[in-house]
C-alpha cells in the first residue's frame, strides 16, 4: 500500500470525499507575476541570479516550467511598463503556445518620477491626467491580451501631517476611479488593493480592506478587493478579513507571499502556514466560487523558478488542507459552545500530511509528483543560466 493509499483509506473512513477533494485540488488555478521571475532587491540591493529572464517573453518560458512542474499555474499576471512589448498579440500568443494565459494586469504608477506626491491623488491635475490615462490604456492592453482584470495597487500617500488634504486626496482618488470604471469592457474587472504603509510613511490613501471596500461600493459591483497578505499591521487577522469581504461578495483576489515584519514579499506559506491554511479554510467553507488566486513575490537571494514552484505547492497543500476540515464536526462543536472541539477540527486537517494526494493530483494533470525534485532534476536552472548568459549585482529597485 503506497502512502497515497493509506492517506485515501483513512480520510474514506473518516467520512471525506476524496474524489471531490481531488477534483477540486486540480481545479485550482494559481497564477504567477511576471515580476516574481525577474530582478528584485530592497532599497539596499538587487542581486541578479544566473538565468535571470531579460525580456517579458522569457518570464512566460519561466512561469511556463512552473505550470509543467505543478499542473496549477496556468495564468500569468502582468505589469506595466515592466512587461511592455510593441506586439501585444506576439505576446498573447507566446503565452498561448506554453499552455499559459494572461492574468490580471496590474498598472504601474509609483515609478514615474511624475508620481512623487502621488498618481491619481496628485495636486496636480495634469498628473492626475497622465496617470488616469495609462489606467484607461491598461484596460485596451488588457482586452488584446484576453485579460479580464485590471488589478490596481497606488503608492499614493504622503509622509507628513500638513503635506496634503487626506479628504481632498480621496475625492480626487474617487473622481479617477469613476472614470476608468465607467470605461471598463464587460468582461473585465477591478481589484482594489490596500497596503497599511510604504513607500508613504505617514498616511496611505488606499490604506486598509475598509477603505478600499468603501472605493467598491461607490464604484459598481464589478469593483472588488484585493488582499495582500503583506499589507496589514502586525498582528492583523487576516482569514477575519477575508472571511468579512467574502460574505459582502467584494473578495475579489489575493497577492499571496508570506512576512515576518512587513511587506516582506517572502514564500507563501514559508512563515505562517497556519494563517495560509485558515484563510483557505474560509474560501473552501464559502459557497462562492475562488476569487483569483495571484501570487505576489520578491525573491532577493533564493532561485527565483524553484521559490515559484515551491509556493504553487504550499498553496495546494494548504487547499488540500482547507478541503479536509470535517465540516460537520465543526458547526456542531460551534453550535454546542465546545471550544477546543471547534478548534479541533481545524486542527486534525491542519495535521493531515496531504503531499500524497497532491502528488497524486498533480501526476493526474500530468505535472510532476515533486515539482521541486523535478525542477532540480530537470536542469533547467543551469539550462537558462547557460542560454541567458551573464549576471551583475545592481543598485536597489526591480521588477526587470
Ligand atoms: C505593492 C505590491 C503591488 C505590486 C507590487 C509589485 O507592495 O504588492 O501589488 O504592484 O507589490
Ligand atoms: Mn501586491
Amino acid at each position: 500500500m503506497t502512502d497515497y493509499d493509506h492517506l485515501a483509506a483513512r480520510l474514506r473512513d473518516g467520512g471525506h470525499d476524496v474524489d471531490a477533494v481531488e477534483q477540486a485540488l486540480a481545479a485550482l488555478e494559481i497564477e504567477t507575476p511576471s515580476w516574481g521571475y525577474g530582478d528584485s532587491g530592497t532599497r539596499f540591493a538587487t542581486f541578479q541570479q544566473p538565468g535571470r529572464p531579460r525580456d517579458v517573453f522569457e518570464r512566460l518560458d519561466d512561469a511556463a516550467e512552473t505550470h509543467r512542474l505543478t499542473g496549477t499555474a496556468p495564468a500569468v499576471a502582468l505589469h506595466f511598463p515592466w512587461d511592455a512589448v510593441d506586439d501585444l498579440a506576439a505576446l498573447r500568443g507566446h503565452a498561448s503556445e506554453r499552455g499559459l494565459r494572461i492574468g490580471a494586469v496590474n498598472p504601474n504608477l509609483f515609478q514615474d518620477p511624475d508620481y512623487k506626491l502621488g498618481s491619481i491623488t496628485h495636486p496636480d491635475a495634469r498628473v492626475r491626467r497622465k496617470a488616469t490615462d495609462h489606467l484607461l490604456e491598461c484596460l485596451q492592453i488588457a482586452t488584446e491580451l484576453g485579460s479580464t482584470a485590471q488589478s490596481l495597487w497606488f503608492a499614493d500617500g504622503t509622509n507628513y501631517p500638513g503635506q496634503d488634504d487626506l479628504v481632498g486626496r480621496r475625492r480626487r482618488l474617487l473622481e479617477a476611479l469613476g472614470e476608468v470604471y465607467a470605461a471598463l469592457p464587460g468582461e473585465q474587472e477591478l481589484l482594489v488593493e490596500y497596503k497599511l504603509f510604504e513607500p508613504a510613511f505617514y498616511a496611505t490613501d488606499l490604506a486598509d480592506w475598509g477603505s478600499a471596500l468603501l472605493v467598491c461600493q461607490k464604484l459598481g459591483e464589478r469593483a472588488r478587493v484585493l488582499v495582500d497578505l503583506g499589507h496589514h499591521a502586525q498582528g492583523t487577522n487576516v482569514e477575519q478579513i477575508v472571511a468579512l469581504l467574502g460574505e459582502e461578495d467584494r473578495l475579489g483576489g489575493f497577492h499571496f507571499n508570506n512576512r515576518k515584519y512587513a511587506d516582506d514579499d517572502l514564500i507563501v506559506g514559508s512563515v505562517n502556514p497556519f494563517e495560509l491554511f485558515l484563510i483557505f479554510c474560509e474560501l473552501a467553507g464559502s459557497d462562492r466560487p475562488l476569487p483569483r488566486l495571484t501570487i505576489d513575490q520578491a525573491h532577493n537571494v533564493e532561485a527565483k523558478v524553484e521559490a515559484m514552484v515551491l509556493s504553487v505547492v504550499n498553496l495546494q497543500e494548504a487547499y488540500a488542507k482547507a478541503l479536509l476540515v470535517d465540516r460537520e464536526a465543526l458547526a456542531a462543536a460551534q453550535a454546542r459552545g465546545d471550544v477546543l472541539a471547534g478548534h479541533g477540527a481545524l486542527l486534525d486537517a491542519y495535521r493531515t500530511d496531504v503531499r500524497p494526494l497532491c502528488a497524486k493530483v498533480r501526476a493526474g494533470l500530468r505535472a510532476a509528483e515533486d515539482p521541486v525534485a523535478g525542477l532540480r532534476a530537470s536542469g533547467y536552472a543551469a539550462r537558462i543560466a547557460e542560454e541567458r548568459g551573464a549576471t551583475a549585482a545592481v543598485a536597489g529597485g526591480w521588477g526587470r
